[in-house]
């Protein structure tokens, strides 16, 4: 079907994921980001000792690396960062911010790497060249006229262990704890959940485990697209016969057949790799209905088991050693009826039974998820079901089983581990205080939701972005981009340009850093950095690449600036010895969380790096009642938001989607590949006999207006539908182009993770106007 316009097109795609596919993309985003040069070089490096971590996902890297160890997205992010394009002072000099808000945020990034600190100028509208130290000096004394607690400090999850110590200790010492971070709209659903249920709120696999495992379920993570070298271990597991269980609404090709694209005899022969051995199209939030069947069907073995006398199903030793609450769950599952949990899920019930009856014969099972499970108003209690149905038969705590959330951005879970976090409890207060005199506010601090609630109340004057697109992550774009221009102080630590940075506020700085592939020369000695990736693994990296301009400061050295500026003599802290030598900050590290980072200086080179402690997986329970939790939830339905004013009838759950050719708010292209779009961002994926029963037709122009809170208007589109394989009453549109129809309430009950995966929408079919047309395959951007 051609969309719009004979270069976007909707075209089942046939291949498995990786393959030629994955190589023809890599070849195709060097090309025009003119990085054949120097992206080949770094490739090798990628992900190896003495190497640099990739600057993309956060899945663990393995101790003995292929040789080429990144994927197709991986390559993509090396080559977005170096890239050969520069948006440097005469840019800025052209465009006013006005005139650049118009511009799509595929084009703004696509101008290349800033290389210049800027300051934003209100009479002229534009950014213009400003020097390091009257920056620094400059925010330090715009910091010290506001009280503390007006400022937040916003960290996205690519900044190393040490310039996120750094950073929130700066913010600590400056006298508050507003932290808030990406995983605040990602795992935070993870950190909740699991430190109640095991104790931890990290996951429990690591790399080996997969060796061991024999069965491994999937639940709403996109794997082809957003972690592929996890690919390779399930491509290896598949070779063992492992089964895989799949449970999301779309096909995604990722979970369905892989091509190792670096091995030739695969690339040059016709078969793939089957991953999933069942797949089940579960409705969008019916996961907890679904893994409710699974435990029900389970608990309706046991019962047979025990009436023929044949072993049990229940690992009866473990639940009595090790864990509590199965009874009140137990009676839970009870009162659900098989036509409740079929209706909620969208499943049969002889799926939930044969993923049942797979779970029951395997010793080792793991349970790996992502966003598709985190991002519901239910979240939490998603997390914790899976957690409940590993218990059942003592998966966590022993080799090839346990759970595995898969995080984000490279660093993303380390820089929770070294302290960023709203709340003063999970860090240790007196030991900042002895060894550096920092006093750590008792308050607690402000997350992502409640710093934008406070924005929306005129409460922030002052916000920090170490990274990161803030407020196109966030929800409710309309309402927060009015909210921003209220800001005082707007300073924006980031690589590349992009629309966060065009709403400064009075007083806009625009600081331009070194990426994670570039060599960190500090007075001439270069720098190593660490991180802790998906699996608790940390690991020491150097970036090698010339830096994109002479005046990029490190993160590292940026913190350092602004902390010195802004606190004087209120700490004891040498912060420039500290940007001298990063090994200081990891003995002030070291010093501060001795029992993961003892010796780190040594261990953070050891082979494939080391693991922080997770009591969990020693079966050691760091729980209120010191055991493993079962937790009953709530209850199963998402629908709770929804105004009786609205037919249900007309009203679909909308999930947020990432294409194969983006990073989060970086869009590197409008091709996804794999969903067999090409060309566009502009569509919605729809379930055929809802398109028909909504009185639409496939390649009809739709608004989609959020069916909550019908007072406020929260409208997205023109988009193009595409009749997909989804289960009815659900549909797919991408992020961030739909964070617009997210109520800023409507977020994971206790996580406050935005609940961007299912957003109660309904449809207005529209004739798009030319502009729309333009707008929907921004032919200008079409680089390649
Ligand atoms: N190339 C690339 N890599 C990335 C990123 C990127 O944007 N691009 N982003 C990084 C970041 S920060 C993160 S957090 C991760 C995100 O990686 P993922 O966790 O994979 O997140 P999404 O792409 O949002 O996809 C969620 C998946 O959940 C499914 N899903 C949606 N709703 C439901 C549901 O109700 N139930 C179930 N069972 N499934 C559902 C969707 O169909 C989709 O397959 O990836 C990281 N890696
Ligand atoms: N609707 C909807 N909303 C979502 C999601 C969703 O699935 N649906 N996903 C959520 C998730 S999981 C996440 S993690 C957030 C992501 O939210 P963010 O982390 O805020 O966003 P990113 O798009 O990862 O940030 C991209 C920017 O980071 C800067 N950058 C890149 N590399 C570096 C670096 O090395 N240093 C510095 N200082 N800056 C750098 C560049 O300027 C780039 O423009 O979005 C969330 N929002
Ligand atoms: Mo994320």
């Amino acid at each position: 079907m051609s969309l719009i316009h004979p270069q976007a097109r909707y075209k089942p795609y046939q291949d498995a994921a990786g393959g030629w596919g994955s190589a023809r993309s890599v070849m195709s985003i060097l090309w025009r980001e003119q990085a054949f040069t120097t992206a080949p070089m770094a490739l090798v490096r990628q992900n190896k000792p003495n190497g640099f971590a990739c600057v993309s996902c956060a899945w663990a890297k393995p101790g003995n690396p292929h040789a080429l160890e990144f994927c197709e997205n991986g390559a993509k992010a090396t080559a977005w960062e170096l890239t050969r394009h520069r948006t440097g002072p005469e840019f800025f000099a052209t465009h006013t911010l006005s005139a650049l808000r118009t511009w799509t945020d595929y084009a703004l990034e696509q101008q290349g790497r800033l290389t210049h600190p800027m300051r934003y100028d209100p009479t002229s509208d534009r950014y213009q060249v400003t020097t390091w130290a009257e920056a620094y000096q400059q925010i330090g004394q715009q910091l010290q006229a506001l009280t503390p607690d007006e400022a937040v400090f916003y960290a996205s999850g690519r900044a190393s262990l040490e310039a996120s110590f750094m950073y929130q200790l700066f913010a600590r010492a400056y006298g508050t704890n507003n932290l808030p971070d990406s995983s605040n709209m990602c795992h935070e659903s993870t950190s909740v959940g699991l430190q109640e249920s095991i104790g931890v709120p990290v996951g429990t696999v690591t790399l080996e485990d997969f060796e061991h495992t024999d069965c491994i379920f999937f639940f709403g993570q996109n794997v082809g697209s957003n972690s592929p070298r996890m690919l390779h271990p399930l491509q290896e597991a598949r070779k063992r016969d492992v089964p895989i269980i799949t449970f999301n609404p779309l096909r995604e090709r990722g979970l369905e057949r892989f091509v190792n694209p670096q091995s030739p005899s695969e690339m040059l022969g016709p078969d793939s790799t089957v991953i999933s051995t069942q797949y089940h199209q579960v409705r969008v939030g019916g996961d907890l209905a679904a893994v409710m069947g699974i435990i029900k069907a389970l608990l309706a073995m046991e019962q047979h088991a025990n009436e023929q006398g044949k072993p049990a199903v229940l690992d009866h030793a473990f639940i009595q050693a090790h864990t509590d609450g199965l009874d009140a769950l137990r009676e839970d599952v009870q009162g659900h009826q098989w036509a409740t949990l079929e209706r909620q899920s969208g499943l049969g019930r002889a799926a939930m039974e044969a993923a049942a009856t797979v779970y029951a014969r395997s010793s080792k099972v793991m349970i790996v998820y992502g966003m598709g499970m985190t991002q519901h108003r239910r979240g939490v209690d998603n997390v914790q079901m899976l957690v409940n149905l590993l218990l059942l038969r003592g998966n966590i705590g022993k080799p090839g089983a346990g759970i595995c959330p898969v995080r984000g951005h490279s660093n993303v879970q380390g820089q929770r581990t070294v302290g960023i976090t709203e709340d003063p409890g999970k860090v240790p207060a007196e030991k900042l205080q002895a060894l550096f005199g920092v006093q750590v506010p008792p308050n607690k601090g402000m997350a992502t939701v409640d710093c934008c609630q406070a924005l929306v109340e005129g409460k922030v004057k002052a916000f920090i972005g170490l990274g990161g697109n803030f407020l196109r992550a966030i929800p409710d774009t309309q309402r927060m981009e009015a909210a921003w221009q209220t800001l005082t102080l707007n300073v924006q630590v980031a690589t590349k340009l992009n629309r966060t940075h065009l709403f400064p506020g009075r007083h806009g700085w625009l600081l331009p850093c070194l990426g994670h592939i570039e060599a960190d020369r500090q007075e001439g000695v270069e720098q190593v950095y660490t991180t802790e990736d998906s699996t608790g693994c940390i690991r020491a990296w150097q970036g090698r690449n010339e830096p994109a301009s002479e005046q990029l400061r490190s993160e590292v050295a940026i913190i350092a600036g602004l902390a010195e500026a802004t606190l004087g003599q209120r700490t004891t802290i040498d912060w420039d010895a500290w940007r001298h030598d990063y090994a200081l900050i990891r003995k002030a590290i070291s010093q501060v969380y001795p029992e993961i980072f003892h010796d780190m200086e040594t261990r953070m080179w050891e082979h494939g790096g080391f693991h922080r402690p997770l009591p969990a997986a020693k079966r050691e329970w760091q729980t209120a009642s010191g055991k493993a939790q079962f937790v009953a939830p709530q209850r199963l339905d998402e629908d709770d938001d929804l105004q009786p004013t609205v037919s249900a009838h007309d009203v679909l759950q909308l999930m947020t989607l990432r294409s194969n050719d983006q990073f989060n708010t970086t869009v590197y292209g409008y091709d996804d590949r794999f969903r067999g779009v090409q060309g566009t961002r502009s569509v919605v994926f729809l379930n055929r006999s809802d398109v028909v029963r909504l009185g639409l037709a496939a390649g009809d122009w739709v608004l989609l207006r959020t069916a909550v809170e019908p007072k406020v208007v929260r409208e997205v589109g023109p988009l193009q539908i595409i009749a997909y394989d989804i289960p009815e009453g659900c549909a797919g549109a991408y992020y961030p182009e739909c964070n617009p129809l997210i109520p800023l309430w409507h977020h994971a009950e206790r996580s406050k993770v935005p609940a961007a995966k299912c957003v109660p929408v309904t449809l207005r079919k529209v004739e798009p106007s030319a502009d729309d047309l333009s707008k929907a395959v921004p032919a200008h951007d079409q680089i390649n």
